[in-house]
């Protein structure tokens, strides 16, 4: 098979060129290539050497597929410091996402150029890794400390601008890379620019690191990779190169074999494998959505406009009267107010955001729009009522979208006389924030619709699951059994803060009880008021919230549920609710006991587990990685862990 690697002379300079896609990573191919066009290098007529990549983009890091195998020589630091021990000028040229491996490549030139749109990172402890191949050395040496620290423990890309700031990009080329690049070399060579190895260059006196830690700690959540970054920064900052190459790599292969970086490249393949809906051709083809209606303008109806609001789509959004439409707009401008004084829009793209958000209480207003999502509260009855009024305002072909989060999507579609149009798509709560969009499959959803909402909501910036229709979909399902777990473990003997307390230091973004208070304890009471007993279930499951409730502690909106809550929402145990929670384990003949914080993870993560393998094996989730990303994405279950089928299998 041919080497991905073409080594050619253009004039006086060497054009290593690499071709392989997807995205270059550096395959053991890739590496050999590289190895043998620098080696031809070394003795032809070239003056100089220039490293660039065909396709989308530069290399995008070593090649996760190889993780877990047995390393082919040429090793990737061996390879680059090859490189940079080239006696001749070697140039990396940039686009795309040079990222890993691959921007530890350009680190390891003399020289890095980029188009403006390039992006520089380091997201190895993205992958519980760091990165292994000298940028733990290089990027302090020519970024400093503090930048070098944030480029690998965040594990964020940063733009070709910024990287020039920092020193880790020297020329920003504008037009074709190719040209530019040769440009730039020519323009080295003619001042005669010397080899300048980032080896070389001495590393920045910096002292104190524990302060760095103990910050590192405080994000890290639970998380080793950072704190190893900073081990091996702190070897860069106090001694030899040499010395600090061997500290990575025993730092990495330490990672390397450590379970958190096994889960996080579980993950990430699970990510991109949920993207893929089995038996759907890849060419299906994708209907046009450059406008969309919003039928609601609560919380989520507002934070599902802002999401294609700020893909640059059009929204029109319906109110049932202008007072109501007036209040959702204003939950919109208090978002992206709120987003602006964070920093993470600025004023301009939010004025951009606002201006395509319009408002009506007219139906009619929906008669040209490519789709509708429907976000009105959860009552089946008005969804009906709704998508029959769609049915006779939209034009042929709008995709009819609903957001329930547990209703029945066949039974919104019937009633419609377009059922193959209708389609689930469960957004999150803030839905302008949360990554995760559970796409329901209809019985009747056409393949064209399905396949247009999994690429819409790339381009609104989402991660997609495709789900089947059952009470709950794959995520709130699962949470019935967690819940009722929750509720057990209470009666038989712990408290809110010690459940919370366990599967909060397991990684969990929040305790089971928290996520109660957070979603309004009320909401579950009001429900099961309409049911019968045996349609509630086991008393266990409601009795303790069901006593919260009636003693007016409705959860964070009203000051007080598991917890107190403070003017910032600080959650503060509650003797009155230690007593409720007593009396109500009395009141069920329940024996009270001392429980292990191990006893409570395993519960709930079991709770979690075995929901979701039934899940699998009735066809709503197409394979288990996906409920792991369901539950990352959408329940703050920790990635380093796997999400909860992927731990389940492997704790
Ligand atoms: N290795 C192997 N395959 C990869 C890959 C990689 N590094 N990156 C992407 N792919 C595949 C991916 O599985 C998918 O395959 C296709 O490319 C498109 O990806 C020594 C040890 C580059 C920003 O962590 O962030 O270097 O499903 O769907 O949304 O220090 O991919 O089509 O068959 O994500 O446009 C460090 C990971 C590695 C970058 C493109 N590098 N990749 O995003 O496409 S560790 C990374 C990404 C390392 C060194 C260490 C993204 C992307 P398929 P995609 P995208």
């Amino acid at each position: 098979m041919s080497s991905p690697v073409k080594y050619t002379l253009t004039g006086n300079i060497g054009v290593i060129s690499v071709d392989s896609p997807p995205v270059n990573a550096l395959s053991h191919a890739v590496r050999q290539g590289l190895l043998d066009a620098i080696t031809e290098a070394q003795n032809d007529a070239s003056e100089a050497v220039l490293i660039i990549c065909e396709g989308r983009t530069f290399f995008a890091g070593a090649d996760i597929s190889e993780f877990g195998k047995p390393i082919q020589d040429p090793w990737l630091p061996e390879l680059l410091n090859a490189i940079e021990s080239t006696d001749k000028l070697v140039v990396a040229a940039i686009h795309g996402t040079a990222l890993g491996g691959g921007f530890e490549t350009a680190l390891a030139s003399h020289y890095r150029c980029a188009v403006p749109s390039a992006k520089i990172g380091l997201p190895e402890v993205k992958l519980g890794l760091l990165p292994g191949a000298g940028g733990t050395q290089r990027t302090p040496r020519l970024a400093g400390i503090e930048a070098a620290l944030e480029l690998m423990t965040s594990g964020v890309p940063v733009a070709a601008s910024r990287a020039k700031e920092l020193g880790l990009v020297d020329e920003i080329v504008a037009g074709d890379l190719r040209e530019g690049a040769l440009t730039y070399v020519r323009k080295l060579l003619d001042s005669d620019a010397p080899v300048r190895r980032t080896s070389e260059i001495d590393p920045p006196k910096f002292g104190d690191f524990d302060a760095l830690r103990a910050a590192v700690t405080r994000r890290a959540r639970g998380q080793v990779a950072p704190l190893a970054i900073v081990d091996c920064v702190e070897a860069a900052a106090t001694g030899t190169f040499a010395e600090g190459m061997k500290v990575e790599r025993q730092k990495f292969s330490e990672l390397m074999q450590g379970k958190q970086s096994a889960a996080l490249r579980h993950f990430f393949f699970a990510e991109r494998q949920a993207a893929k809906v089995d038996g759907l051709a890849k060419d299906t083809p994708v209907r046009a959505v450059d406008s969309v209606g919003i039928i609601g303008g609560g919380t989520m109806g507002g934070g599902i406009a802002m999401s294609f609001a700020n893909a640059g789509i059009p929204v029109t959004m319906i109110e049932i009267s202008d007072e109501a439409l007036e209040r959702g707009l204003s939950i919109i401008e208090r978002n992206y107010a709120g987003s602006v004084k964070r920093g993470k829009l600025t004023e301009e793209k939010a004025a951009q955001c606002r201006a395509l958000i319009s408002g009506s209480t007219d139906y009619d207003a929906l008669a040209d729009v490519d789709m509708v999502i429907e976000a009105v509260f959860e009552d089946p009855g008005l969804k009906k009522k709704i998508f029959a009024r769609l049915d006779g305002v939209c034009k042929k072909g709008a995709i009819l979208a609903t957001n329930t989060s547990y209703q029945d999507v066949d039974q919104i579609a019937a009633a419609t006389s377009r059922p193959e149009d209708v389609i689930g798509t469960h957004f999150f709560s803030p839905a302008h924030i949360m990554k995760l969009l559970e796409v329901v499959r209809g019985e009747k959803t056409a393949d064209d619709v399905l396949a247009t909402c999994m690429q819409l909501a790339k381009r609104i910036r989402k991660v997609p699951v495709v789900s089947g229709v059952c009470y709950g979909f794959i995520g709130n399902r699962m949470l019935r059994p967690y819940g009722l777990q929750s509720q057990l473990l209470l009666l038989e003997g712990a408290t809110p803060e010690q459940v919370d307390g366990a599967m909060e230091a397991f990684g969990m973004a929040m305790g089971p009880l928290r996520v109660f208070d957070l979603a309004g304890l009320d909401v579950g009471y009001k429900a099961r008021q309409a049911l019968s007993d045996a349609e509630k279930g086991d008393p266990a499951g409601y009795r303790v919230l069901d006593h919260l409730v009636e003693a007016d502690r409705h959860g964070q909106k009203s000051g007080s549920g598991f917890y107190i809550y403070d003017e910032h929402r600080k959650p503060t145990p509650c003797p009155e609710v230690h007593k409720i929670i007593e009396e109500t384990a009395a009141e069920l003949g329940f024996e009270r006991r001392e429980i292990a914080d191990e006893e409570i993870v395993d519960r709930l993560t079991r709770a979690l587990y075995e929901e979701g393998g039934k899940i699998v094996e009735e066809g709503i989730a197409q394979r288990s990685s996906d409920i792991d990303v369901v539950y990352v994405y959408g329940y703050g279950f920790p990635a380093y862990r796997g999400g909860p089928m992927y731990f389940g299998e492997n704790a």
